[in-house]
């Protein structure tokens, strides 16, 4: 391994036994709620097919990362891993990871700009022969500052939304050298993780943070792709009047036929209580809508970069600002308004103090995926061109049932005459 000038965790800390101790605690608790990825574990404790191998991954670091992380190490690979968001890393469970024999962990909470690329570049200095990115920064900087060290990279896996639409554009241009699973775009993630897991992390987190209820509020909700779907759905089952904000058609009437209100954003300004982005794209609040907002509004965001809420404008408008809770950023407005911004505008599940990131038994889904696709590329990586490759559907159905047999669920399979019927093209009336 290569020496880098950003230290590890385990240097950063002051009292760095009690972190460990702290960390691993977590990390129990969530391993008990994870039968897939320990059901993948047994399986590479025994084959050690990542023997040789080095992963680099920038994911957000909490317990159930950690598992994943330890479950690619145990499989024989060297990992290191940063952090993906400056505000999601939980140092204790960094700590704890950092203890292990084949991991380094160099996420910390709370890093600037700075540190934040240096670690990435730690994670990099690492040469990975395997990336695990959760928004595509770690890709991005070996393709921008380390492309010679792309040819002993077999390939990469992606976690989230945002990164996938950023390697797709990547690969338009054909600028992406290597081949990266989109994991994000397979059913076993997509349908559970974006859906429930941002639905029922975001609102728990945005109530943790606040102590305020949803029942009767509006609730406006920008987006309606999976995640913001999620969000609507689990807004209007704790009794908030659910409003949509769209600019894909079929989306807007979707959300319409779904039973929610939809309408401009510029309208939605006006009579909001909530607002919750999770677009993807940049200046979906902005100036105009902050000069229409009503007093006490709370502004949150589930998308994975900050920039859907245009804070600099809002900061521009405010002749106060304050915090006023933990994770709360009061914006007072000439006229005595206050707009209260959550978790500095990032990602509202992972970066609030009290976010916990999406619950575990969807990320033991999407990480079991990862460690399958990490297995994939190692055994079948000469299959794949440099690009964005879709998981294979085999590795999803894996996973799937592996999931259902842990939780008891028994299904029913085709009968050799429906299977026959089912690929047949001459059965009319
Ligand atoms: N996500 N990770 C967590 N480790 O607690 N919670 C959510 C966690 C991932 C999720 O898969 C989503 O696609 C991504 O974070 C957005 O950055």
């Amino acid at each position: 391994m290569t020496d880098t000038e950003y230290p590890p965790i385990s240097e950063q800390l002051d009292d760095l036994e009690s972190a460990r101790e702290e960390g691993r605690r977590k990390m129990d608790w969530a391993a008990q709620h994870m039968p897939i990825l320990e059901h993948v574990r047994e399986e590479f404790v025994a084959d050690r097919p990542f023997e040789g191998e080095r992963i680099g991954m920038a994911m957000h670091v909490e317990a159930k990362t950690a598992m994943l992380v330890e479950t690619l190490a145990e499989g024989g690979a060297e990992v290191a891993v940063t952090g993906c968001n400056p505000l999601s890393t939980h140092d204790d469970v960094s700590a704890a990871l950092d203890t292990h024999d084949n991991i380094t962990s160099y996420a910390k909470r709370g890093v600037d700009d700075e540190e934040y690329y240096a670690a990435i570049e730690a994670v990099i200095a690492h040469e990975p022969t395997i990336t695990v990115d959760d928004g595509m920064d770690l890709v991005a900087a070996i393709h921008e500052d380390y492309p010679e060290l792309i040819d002993g990279i077999v390939g990469g896996a992606e976690e989230t939304t945002t990164g996938v639409h950023r390697l797709r554009a990547m690969d338009a241009d054909g600028a992406l050298d290597y081949p990266v699973f989109a994991v994000n775009d397979t059913p076993m993630k997509r349908l559970f993780d974006n859906v429930h897991g941002t639905g029922e992390s975001s609102l728990a987190s945005i109530a943790m943070t606040t102590n305020l209820s949803w029942a009767g509020k509006n609730v406006v909700v920008a987006g309606y792709g999976y995640c913001g779907k999620g969000v609507a759905q689990k807004a209007s089952g704790q009794n908030a009047n659910v409003i949509v904000t769209e600019v894909e058609p079929r989306r807007a009437l979707e959300a319409h036929m779904e039973g929610y209100e939809v309408m401009p954003m510029a309208e939605a300004a006006d009579v909001g209580d909530v607002f919750l982005t999770t677009t993807g794209n940049r200046d979906v609040i902005v100036e105009e809508h902050f000069e229409r907002m009503q007093d006490g509004v709370l502004l949150a965001n589930a998308g994975h970069f900050d920039i859907e809420i245009d804070l600099d404008a809002l900061d521009d408008l405010a002749v106060d600002r304050y915090e006023a809770r933990d994770g709360v950023e009061a914006y007072e407005m000439a006229d005595g308004r206050k707009l209260n911004v959550i978790a500095e505008g990032r990602l509202v599940n992972l970066a609030a103090p009290v976010s916990l990131g999406h619950p575990v038994e969807v990320m033991d889904q999407s990480f079991g995926i990862q460690a399958v696709c990490v297995r994939e590329m190692l055994e079948n990586g000469d299959a794949y061109d440099a690009g964005v490759h879709d998981v294979p559907d085999e590795l999803d159905r894996e996973i799937a049932e592996i999931k259902l047999e842990a939780e008891g669920v028994a299904f029913d399979s085709l009968t050799d005459t429906q299977r026959e019927y089912m690929d047949s093209w001459d059965h009319g009336t």
